[in-house]
């Protein structure tokens, strides 16, 4: 078996990890913050931008701190056009979070030392306690366990996700929902259990040639992750939008050969399955994962900020068996390699 699909059906193990992890370093996380003045800026690249998108919409949600996500490239080259000059809110002496599975990503590092230099604090979240990254921080949540030998992320992303949404929990006082992440992991080793073989049967069905992942709100930076994966892992056609999104234009696309993967929320459902009705009437084939009633069930009983983790290891798995019904290797992705590393010095940096 392939060492990507390998680390996407551990991930349960990793997930517990990061729970400990994170109430380990919540009262000195806690301290940064209490100490700090401004916004919460999330940084990471490629699918650990995506894990930034989703982490400042949780902290918008469950924590009292402006956050924002920016991707570490801009930073590197356009931090005034993302959080404004530093006489603004957001950018006058931000709480730095930077997120990256290597801790060795150059835009990344970059933006940590720019930060450091100006006298900002930063926390680190990453899989690999002895990186430059990890190095570089105040604080940092290191989940060992995510490490991965595949190019892709996967265990990697989810572990650093479930760390990500525990400080959110722990640091907004929901002790109700940081006591129910403690069901995550278990809940996360049914639903593999229970759906791989549908993962296996979607993903080798290669009548489909798109796909677009659909999810709203804190899940837009989870569909923009499960999309990237299905790109990575399988060269295919594939495209995240928020639900609404979806019918001004993108859904010109859609066709006999489309598949819409809609990651529904609770309290808007019924906003969300009218675009995928649309769409099958126009030929589209969907499908959906939510809590319950839906055709990945994650049935849980964690509230949605704190299950947000579950819609990614079927994703991932279906993404991991069209690369292999495509005869592709998921642990060597087109083009890709674990970290990318820019030399600065003749680019200027
Ligand atoms: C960032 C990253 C990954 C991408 C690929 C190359 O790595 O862009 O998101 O999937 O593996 O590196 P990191 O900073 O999270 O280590």
């Amino acid at each position: 078996m392939s060492a990507t699909i390998n680390e996407i059906l551990s991930q349960p193990f990793a997930w517990e990890n990061a729970l400990e992890e994170a109430e380990r370093i919540s009262s000195e996380v806690k301290v940064l913050f209490d100490s700090n003045r401004g916004a919460v800026v999330f940084v990471g690249c490629g699918s650990t931008y995506y894990l930034a998108h989703t982490a400042a919409a949780l902290f918008r949600r469950l924590t009292a701190y402006q956050s924002m996500a920016v991707a570490g490239g801009e930073m590197l080259l356009y931090q005034e056009d993302w959080l404004g000059t530093p006489a603004n809110a957001l950018n006058h002496h931000p709480l730095l979070v930077a997120i990256s599975r290597s801790g060795k990503t150059t835009e990344t590092l970059w933006a940590v030392e720019k930060h450091r230099a100006s006298g900002g604090h930063v926390i680190a979240v990453t899989n690999y306690p002895d990186s430059p990254l990890a190095r570089l921080a105040d604080v940092t949540l290191v989940i060992a366990t995510g490490q991965e030998e595949s190019v892709v992320q996967t265990r990697s992303f989810t572990s650093m996700l479930v760390g990500i949404t525990a400080i959110a929990a722990l640091l907004g006082e929901h002790r109700a929902l940081w006591d129910s992440m403690r069901r995550l992991p278990n809940s996360a080793a049914r639903l593999l259990a229970k759906y791989a073989g549908q993962a296996e049967a979607v993903g080798s069905d290669l009548t489909v040639d798109r796909f677009y992942f659909l999810g709203s709100g804190i899940r837009f930076g989870i569909a923009c992750e499960a999309s990237l994966k299905m790109k990575e892992m399988s060269l295919s056609h594939s495209e995240p939008y928020p639900f609404l999104e979806f019918r001004h234009g993108p859904m010109s696309m859609v066709q006999q050969s489309t598949m819409l993967i809609g990651l529904l929320s609770e309290r808007n459902r019924a906003h969300e399955l009218a675009v995928l009705s649309e769409m099958k009437a126009l030929g589209a084939r969907v499908l959906t994962l939510a809590e319950n009633d839906a055709d990945i069930a994650f049935e849980s009983g964690i509230p949605e900020e704190g299950a947000i983790a579950l819609f990614l290891p079927i994703l991932q798995l279906l993404a991991a068996h069209r690369a292999l019904a495509k005869g592709l290797n998921p642990d060597r992705p087109n083009n890709l390699s674990a970290v990318v590393t820019l030399d600065l010095e003749t680019l200027g940096g």
